[in-house]
């Protein structure tokens, strides 16, 4: 089961909320993920491409960000045979009984399917999570899944499945936490401004309607 939220709805959810409860919601598990932002290079992030036929540029210094001044940028420049495409981090260390929350922002210049995937980075491939998700051609948008690690592990994965077909996607602020799904503090006020602005000519719009 995977969700998403948009940076129009972290938007409205933020001036719903106010500060106080804000800060509330946002006490929860540290990040695991290093490099989260994309800010310190590639590392240890690495991708897999599946069919040798197909062309994949990537890295983390390509003009785009959600955040920060940079994301990952996987631009599939050649299609290949309808492979796979996955960007990693791992190995996390982990207990039987975690209940984990796998997030991350997306953006793409097409509408994609893809798979967000947590698991044992060997046989027998045990997955703790996973999810089908769309990510859209729009703004940037957060996905995520919760995980349930039934087991101990000590090179648990996580992981972005895509396939070869021709576009770009952008990934950022990646999360890995234990606890449920939870907005992440402070992220997204680029967003809300912009989002306001929207909002604000969307109303004036219908009034000029009227
Ligand atoms: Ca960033």
């Amino acid at each position: 089961m995977a969700k998403r939220r948009t940076a129009l709805a972290a938007a409205i959810a933020m001036l719903a909320c106010g500060s106080v409860i804000w800060s509330v919601m946002a006490q929860d598990g540290d990040n695991l993920v290093q490099n989260f932002d994309f800010e310190d290079g590639d590392a240890p992030w690495s991708v897999w491409v599946e069919d040798g036929g197909a062309g994949v540029d990537r890295g983390s210094d390509n003009g785009e960000a959600f955040s920060g001044k940079n994301s990952y940028m996987i631009d599939i420049f050649n299609a290949g045979g309808g492979q796979r495409v996955e960007l990693h981090q791992n190995p996390f260390l982990l207990e039987a009984g975690q209940q984990m929350t796998f997030a991350l922002w997306l953006k793409s210049d097409k509408v994609r399917p893809a798979r967000m995937i947590v698991n044992h980075r060997a046989a027998p491939w045990t997955s703790y999570g996973a999810g089908d998700i769309m990510i859209m051609d729009g703004d940037w948008e957060e996905h995520w899944i919760p995980v349930d690690v039934t087991a101990n592990d000590d090179i648990v994965g996580i992981y972005l499945e895509l396939r070869d077909t021709k576009g770009v996607v952008w990934v950022d602020r990646v999360r890995f936490y234990e606890g449920e799904y939870v907005p992440e503090e402070g992220f997204g006020e680029p967003q809300a401004v912009d989002a306001h602005a929207k909002l604000a000519v969307s109303w004036a719009s219908l009034r000029a309607a009227r």
